[in-house]
């Protein structure tokens, strides 16, 4: 049963209700779907086995339909989708976009799936797809669906050697030493699964990049990664390290105004679209945590990130360009240091940049305010960058819903342009409709098994997909398709995870870091606890400059009075977060700093609330645990058996978080741990 984590929820198991795959059968007895390109094959093949598998079936293949049919093209070469009766539906869903419709036409009803273009039709048949999985009707269907933003890409954060950064499953999927003449399967089923959700573009290593991945060798190789990866849509895009032209170009200088520097650039990407004709672009990390850029020179972001905008420009190429920077000179707040410098630059960037900035300011914590940059550059492309990979969400012990953190930061409202400018409406053009639009999240894939370490870790790989395709979904609708389609259909089965899932993520806000509370995790590694840590050589990677507990109490003051970070908000925000009356619970201290005994809303103090949501943390994961162990009649019992060891491991974690925080924020506060609880189980 190794399979059964493998297959993601791309399973294609026979339905079990009998009737209703009978009712399925019946209206899909044939099949109309002339495909001759790759992509079109690439659905078709998928359409069939899907099909095969679900409904234990195939329906003939017909020319044209003289029963029920499932009719599947675009206007180029299907006569019905060509109708006059698409017409509209078809102007309006651009590119990647689809319908699918039930018309009844002579006496036989038809299932339409009409498309612009190949790819249009490939995310089509991967919808009907999900919902036969579903079991939802398909008789009466009316849908157009098209993607609210153009690039969905994936980060690797993989090196050359395999390893990953922040990877909590296994190594690399990509075999470097293998290719460019060993195709590993498992590509394909990696691109099919990204297909499945709307993902269109890979970048394929680390932003702590290695040159040498611009070498020919290396291109040679991805090249024939993105060969595997089209005929699913999907895009391949490379980390590029700044100084490249120095470490393989055998230039002096990697000055992003030098003459030679630029040709050298140009170049290489005149070099790159020869092997890989639609190549994506660059994602560069430069400037931060000791990455070389464009300030090494004297330059800004802008210089750099546009240098290399007309590199690729010729060739239809973007340049993804991180704002997550941050070095040792920020004196006071590290949080402000991506605005400020990034903020000046507004409306300097070539129109194929896209600054990526991640959802909060500080580095993807459990919970943070969204980043002040969004709805602060409107005159420049911004595209949110989430972590996948739960690098401070414990790992792949942990289970962790993220689609919840995803929303609160999609629909926070930036107030940039008044009430209703929320960070989604930035993301997908709202605000300016000329610019270029995106999201990346980090990937959480590796040679595990399951791929991503833990079974459900799957599901945020989905819903990221199914969330950059569509942030309008909501995250109860992204876990009840995932649930059936990785798991069961029974509703006992869905209703009873699905609702642990959502609380997933509060659960282990609660038990790390709650109250607005972040970046307390071990500074090595973090996973575990260190609220203690304070021996890194930097400041602000030790968790003492974060909660700044004292014996007057904890928080980090980012007030008008602080560090005034708030500042970076516009006014109403600012307001908000700067008000003690206003600011809600959850980013309490992320702004302020209170006394100990400070009178929360409810009633409690500081102390005893703090206290209070460590221990509902863990409460809360036996409650998960104890709902899972009932769940053993749905699922295969590999997939159940590791749930459940992971569930124990992740107890024990929680708890390990708990006490750890609890004893010792408590030498600073001096109060007691109430005593409703029991005693730390780790005295
Ligand atoms: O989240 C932090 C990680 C680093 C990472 C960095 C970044 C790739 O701890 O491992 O480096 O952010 O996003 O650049």
């Amino acid at each position: 049963h190794a399979e059964d984590g493998y297959r993601l929820w791309l399973r294609y198991d026979a339905i079990s209700n009998k009737s209703l795959a009978q009712s399925y059968r019946s209206a899909i007895s044939q099949l109309v779907f002339p495909a001759r390109n790759p992509v079109l094959d690439a659905a078709k093949k998928e359409l069939r086995s899907g099909l095969k598998g679900l409904l234990q079936h195939q329906p003939a293949e017909v020319k044209t339909a003289t029963g029920n049919a499932l009719v599947i093209g675009m206007p180029q070469n299907n006569s019905l989708v060509a109708g006059a009766q698409f017409k509209t539906v078809l102007n309006g869903l651009g590119t990647d976009g689809y319908f699918i419709r039930s018309v009844a036409t002579g006496g036989k009803n038809c299932l339409v799936i009409g498309a612009n273009t190949d790819k249009g039709v490939l995310y089509g048949v991967f919808n009907l797809l999900r919902l036969l999985q579903t079991n939802k009707p398909i008789d009466h269907l009316n849908t157009a669906d098209q993607p609210s933003v153009t690039y969905r890409i994936l980060d690797h954060w993989d090196n050359l050697n395999r390893t990953v950064e922040r990877g909590y499953a296994g190594f690399s999927i990509w075999n470097w030493h293998k290719l460019p003449e060993f195709i590993d399967p498992r590509y394909l089923d990696y691109a099919r699964a990204n297909a499945s959700i709307g993902i269109n573009g890979t970048v394929l290593n680390n932003v702590n990049a290695n040159a040498l991945s611009l070498t020919n060798q290396y291109l040679v190789k991805a090249a024939a990664i993105a060969n595997a990866l089209r005929p699913y849509g999907i895009r391949v895009y490379l980390s590029a390290r700044f100084s490249a032209p120095i470490e393989i170009g055998g230039l002096k200088t990697a000055d992003p105004l030098d003459p030679t520097v630029k040709k050298w650039w140009a170049d290489k990407a005149d070099e790159i679209y020869r092997l890989i004709p639609d190549f994506g672009g660059f994602l560069v990390k430069a400037n931060s945590e000791g990455q070389p850029g464009p300030q090494s020179y004297g330059r800004n972001h802008a210089d750099g990130a546009n240098m290399l905008a007309d590199a690729v420009a010729p060739h239809h190429g973007i340049v993804m360009w991180r704002a997550f920077v941050y070095d040792n000179n920020v004196p006071d707040d590290r949080a402000k240091q991506a605005y400020n410098e990034f903020k000046p630059l507004d409306g300097q960037f070539r129109s194929n940049v896209i600054i990526q900035v991640k959802n909060g300011a500080i580095d993807f914590q459990p919970r943070e305010p969204f980043h002040p940059l969004f709805g602060a550059m409107p005159k420049t492309a911004l595209m949110l960058e989430l972590q996948i990979t739960q690098e401070y969400l414990g790992f792949s012990t942990h289970l962790v819903y993220e689609a919840p953190l995803v929303k609160e930061c999609l629909d926070a409202d930036t107030y940039s342009a008044g009430k209703g400018s929320t960070v989604v409406k930035v993301l997908t053009g709202k605000m300016n409709p000329d610019l270029i639009t995106g999201i990346a999240g980090v990937a959480n894939i590796g040679t595990d098994m399951n791929w991503c370490g833990h079974p459900f870790a799957q599901a945020n790989w989905y819903a990221f997909g199914r969330l950059a395709w569509n942030p309008a979904q909501t995250s109860t609708a992204i876990a009840d398709d995932w649930l059936r389609m990785t798991f069961s259909n029974s509703q006992t089965f869905v209703a009873d995870v699905k609702k642990f899932m959502l609380q997933s993520r509060e659960n282990t806000v609660n038990y790390m870091t709650p109250l607005g509370l972040h970046h307390i995790m071990a500074a090595t590694g973090h996973y575990g606890p260190g609220p203690w840590d304070n021996n890194l050589s930097r400041a602000d990677w030790n968790p003492i400059y974060y909660h700044k507990a004292d014996a007057n109490g904890i928080g980090f003051d980012r007030t008008t009075q602080g560090s005034n970070a708030v500042g970076q908000y516009a006014p109403q925000v600012r307001d908000a977060f700067n008000n003690l009356a206003a600011c809600p619970d959850i980013y309490l201290l992320w702004f302020h700093h209170l006394p100990w005994n400070y009178k929360m809303r409810s009633g409690e103090t500081l102390w005893n609330e703090l206290v209070d949501h460590y221990y509902r943390g863990v409460d809360s994961v036996r409650a998960m645990q104890q709902i899972w162990n009932r769940m053993g009649t749905y699922v295969d019992s590999e997939r159940f058996t590791e749930v459940q060891q992971l569930m124990n491991i992740q107890l024990n974690e929680a708890t390990r978080w708990r006490d750890a925080c609890v004893q010792y924020f408590q030498t600073f506060s001096n109060m007691p741990i109430p005593a409703k609880y029991p005693r730390p189980l780790h005295p």
